[in-house]
């Protein structure tokens, strides 16, 4: 994980369009104010372009990282019919990254330097796949508390100004439905289970819920990127209000399952309209993104171990994507 703020795109050749222009730039500024889409094609600002390969490729990495903690256990599912969805579910995840992955490449990225971004701690990916999963509880506090928090986040998102990445969380937002669902299930079934299935399921959540919470990123007043990206219409809220909704969201869901969340500040503000909430620790979120979390060494080695094997598969496919441009360019000759 990167230490200081990342480089991710800081370097990278706009596809072939013109530098600022001031038609250019007042169309931009037209699209935003009409709530419009800004696509590959139209011309837009350079740290536009470069906050937004920031953002959607750690986006990507996070969700092609965030296979590995479930991935882990994908043998040891406790039924045929977990093992089945838990396959899907991470499938699901490789899906989402290679959307984002395409979508960062329209603003002029090549995949190959992402993947070295990721594999060289210069890019980030999220705070949460730094964290380990001990039991099969594990798997249900992800499903509700990890993809809960992402659906509260990419919701929005789908409004982004940015048309490939607006679109792309369109489909995502749909599967993170469907997965936060499976992971309430899997906790309920555990609530309603042993004494130590229910055990096992509030310690889970006891470790999950704080971590999830620092998704949104840091609070408002820590935030260096919010301002401009809110007003670039990318975020549509800031971290501390998307924390906010997922906290009021959570606590009628916990009551449901029947296990508490661990902070003993949660109690309703009538006057605010919202659930009050203790502090978090954010001396551990920074530590976390210092590299410095349970998992973060064994998450990248695990992906570089994956890029290299899977070198081969890339050899082979340019290898035929070469073959059919021959043979194209020889029916054309001809
Ligand atoms: N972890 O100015 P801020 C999933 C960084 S995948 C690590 O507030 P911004 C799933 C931030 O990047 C879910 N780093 O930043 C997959 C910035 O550093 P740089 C992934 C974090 O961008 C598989 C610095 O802190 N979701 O759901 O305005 C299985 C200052 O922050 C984190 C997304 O990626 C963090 N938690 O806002 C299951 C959503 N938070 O880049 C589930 C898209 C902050 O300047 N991304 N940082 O060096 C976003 O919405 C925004 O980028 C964030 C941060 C809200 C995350």
């Amino acid at each position: 994980m990167a230490t200081s703020t990342s480089t991710a795109g800081s370097d990278i050749a706009a596809p072939g369009i013109a530098a600022a222009d001031a038609a250019g730039e007042a169309r931009f500024a037209e699209l935003l104010a009409t709530e419009s889409r800004v696509e590959p094609t139209d011309w837009m600002p350079a740290a536009y372009r470069k906050t937004l390969v920031r953002q959607i490729s750690q986006h990507a990495h996070s969700e092609i990282i965030g296979m590995q903690p479930e991935g882990n256990w994908i043998t040891r599912a406790p039924s045929l019919k977990r093992k089945a969805i838990l396959m899907a579910k991470v499938q699901d995840e490789a899906g989402h990254g290679l959307y984002l992955y395409s979508a960062a490449q329209t603003l002029g990225i090549d995949r190959e330097t992402m993947f070295d971004q990721l594999l060289t701690g210069k890019a980030k990916y999220s705070s949460i796949f730094n964290y380990v999963t001990p039991t099969w509880a594990d798997m249900g506090s992800i499903g509700w508390l990890v993809d809960g928090a992402a659906i509260c986040n990419q919701v929005p998102l789908c409004r982004a100004s940015y048309g490939p990445y607006g679109r792309a969380m369109v489909r995502i937002c749909k599967e993170e439905s469907f997965h936060q669902r499976q992971g309430f299930e899997i906790l309920l079934e555990l609530m309603r289970g042993t004494p130590g299935q229910r055990e096992m399921a509030q310690e889970s959540v006891n470790r999950w819920y704080a971590p999830a919470l620092m998704m949104f990123g840091p609070p408002d007043d820590d935030s260096p990127n919010s301002a401009q990206s809110m007003a670039w219409n990318i975020k549509r809220f800031s971290n501390d209000d998307l924390r906010q909704r997922f906290v009021d969201m959570l606590v009628p869901q916990a009551e449901v399952l029947g296990v508490t969340l661990p902070d003993p500040d949660i109690r309703w503000n009538e006057e605010r309209g919202h659930y009050d909430f203790g502090d978090l620790d954010w001396d551990e979120f920074h530590e976390v993104l210092a590299g410095r979390g349970q998992a973060n060494a064994v998450r990248v080695a695990n992906r570089r171990a994956a890029h290299d094997e899977g070198a081969w598969v890339r050899e082979a496919a340019r290898a035929y994507a070469d073959a059919r441009a021959t043979e194209t360019e020889g029916r054309i000759a001809s």
